[in-house]
């Protein structure tokens, strides 16, 4: 049987929906679930949807994924910026590794253009606010069919 793309989700991304929708969409992240859900179970696929405030957790879920998950999409939020445990625990994953993000980092504030994540992962979807996870899934999938 084929093997779940794990979404993970890094930190405050639960809160998604209820403050700066110019920023983040109104979408809340079980709305985003639902929709990832959807659209992966559309070209057979399932899904295992996480998300963690802790750093170590979210290495926790990628080593998971490393056995458990066919590939990966990942918005690490704010350890994006931060986080070399993360970037090391992508890198250990033998299979597609996809960091998306809802913003464009890169016009926003200067802490945020450098990403810890992006030189472990295989690409990136940024900008596109809700629609940068169901970009990252067909990435995901496109990938894993070819
Ligand atoms: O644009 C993205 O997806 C980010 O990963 C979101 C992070 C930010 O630190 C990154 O630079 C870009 C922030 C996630 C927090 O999201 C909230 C949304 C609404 C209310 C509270 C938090």
């Amino acid at each position: 049987m084929t093997k779940p793309i794990y979404i993970i989700n890094g930190t405050n991304l639960n809160l998604l929906g209820t403050r700066e929708p110019e920023i983040y969409g109104a979408d809340t992240l079980a709305d985003i679930e639902k929709a990832c859900g959807n659209s992966a179970k559309a070209l057979g696929f399932d899904i295992v949807f996480k998300q963690s405030n802790v750093e170590g957790e979210l290495v926790d879920i990628i080593q998971e994924a490393r056995t458990m998950a066919s590939a990966v999409i990942i918005n690490p939020a704010a350890y994006t910026h931060t986080s070399v445990a993360i970037h090391d625990a992508l890198k250990t994953l033998d299979i597609p590794a996809i960091e998306i993000h809802l913003s464009q980092p890169a016009k926003r504030e200067s802490f945020r253009r450098r990403s810890y994540v992006a030189e472990a992962v295989t690409g990136t979807i940024s900008g596109f606010g809700a629609n940068s996870y169901e970009l990252g899934l067909q990435a995901a999938i496109k990938l894993l069919n070819t």
